[in-house]
């Protein structure tokens, strides 16, 4: 049994079966596709050019917090080993880093990513910014390979970019809860959450002008078509953006505009849409202070501090394994 396993919960989830998991997914409704699907090297491509668009603010408020707390983030924990889950190219993880060496105790940093070739190159370029760290890439899936850690020291795992909103409720508290089973007292968490705000600038930033969020969402249709020997008609989707008030979050869908049988050989599925049906490829939960700092400590963390930007849009919540 997998480290993470979802035993919290007791519900018997597929995430250790990406296939079996997008069996499943597309046989609710709505229809939905996990957004795993969503990340080869032309979906992580979109996102980097998400992240520099006028309307997407997450990544410049977060940017932003790290420049302002990353010394004291430092200081604080103490933390020898800094881990960061789904580190991509730990872009914005450098001004932790740099405050760390010079505030911290830190003696080694260890990336975990999907991706094995984004990995080994940031490795090389953190390893010659930081000569003095021992970098150890770690290959894996933040929602299946919690178990292959580094363990030792005292650990600070770093979760950024709001990637923790992508998660249902259920994935998200089992998430949660197998992150802490994984970690010991007194190990740290730094949890960067999308904060709830008018709605008109949450929708902007997941609809932008230029086309570029659209791109990205219908990219899980080609990533399934080409991976999976399906068939999907990108050109029958449309791209429709929704607010889920009740959730709140982003509800990013796929309308079909004409019927369409889609046939996904790898599966051995037709899945069958309606003139008009939708089919959900992301979601995005934005947060009150409160209810994050409410879950954290139903799966074991304590004593959480929220740091934001001067804005008051997005939160870094650092928080302690108890
Ligand atoms: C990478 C999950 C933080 O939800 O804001 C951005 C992904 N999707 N625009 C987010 C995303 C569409 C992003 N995260």
């Amino acid at each position: 049994m997998d480290h993470d396993t979802n035993r919290r919960t007791g519900t018997s989830i597929d995430r250790d079966d990406p296939l079996a998991e997008l069996d499943r997914a597309l046989r609710t409704r709505p229809r939905t596709i996990p957004p795993r699907w969503l990340y080869d090297d032309r979906g992580s491509e979109l996102f980097d050019r998400i992240t520099r668009l006028p309307e997407y603010y997450p990544t410049e408020a977060e940017r932003e917090i790290l420049a302002t707390h990353s010394a004291m983030i430092a200081e604080v924990s103490g933390a020898t080993t800094v881990i960061e889950l789904g580190s991509g190219t730990s872009d914005k993880t450098r001004t932790l880093l740099d405050a760390f060496v010079v505030h911290g105790e830190i003696e080694r940093f260890a990336p975990l990513d999907v991706s094995e070739a984004t990995l080994l190159f940031a490795a090389e370029v953190l390893a010659e910014r930081y000569p003095d760290l021992v970098i150890e890439p770690v290959v894996g899936d933040f929602t299946r390979h919690l178990a292959r850690l580094p363990s030792g020291g005292t650990r600070l795992v770093a979760f950024l970019g709001g990637t923790v909103g992508n998660f249902y409720t259920d994935e998200r508290r089992a998430f949660l809860g197998a992150l802490a089973d994984g970690l010991v007292a007194g190990d740290w968490l730094l949890l960067g959450v999308d904060l709830i705000k008018p709605i008109d600038r949450i929708m902007d930033a997941y609809d932008d002008s230029q086309g570029v969020t659209d791109a990205f969402i219908r990219n899980a249709l080609a990533v399934i078509n080409r991976d999976l020997g399906a068939n999907f008609d990108l050109g029958n989707f449309e791209y429709v953006p929704l607010w889920d008030a009740r959730e709140h979050r982003v509800d990013m869908r796929l309308r079909a505009c004409d019927p369409e049988t889609a046939h996904i050989a790898a599966l051995g599925l037709d899945v069958v849409f309606e003139a008009g049906e939708e089919l959900r490829v992301e979601i995005s939960t934005k947060f009150s202070p409160g209810d994050i700092v409410a879950e954290l400590a139903d799966a074991g963390f304590g004593d959480a501090e929220l740091l934001t930007d001067a804005a008051g849009d997005f939160g870094l919540v650092l928080t302690r394994r108890t």
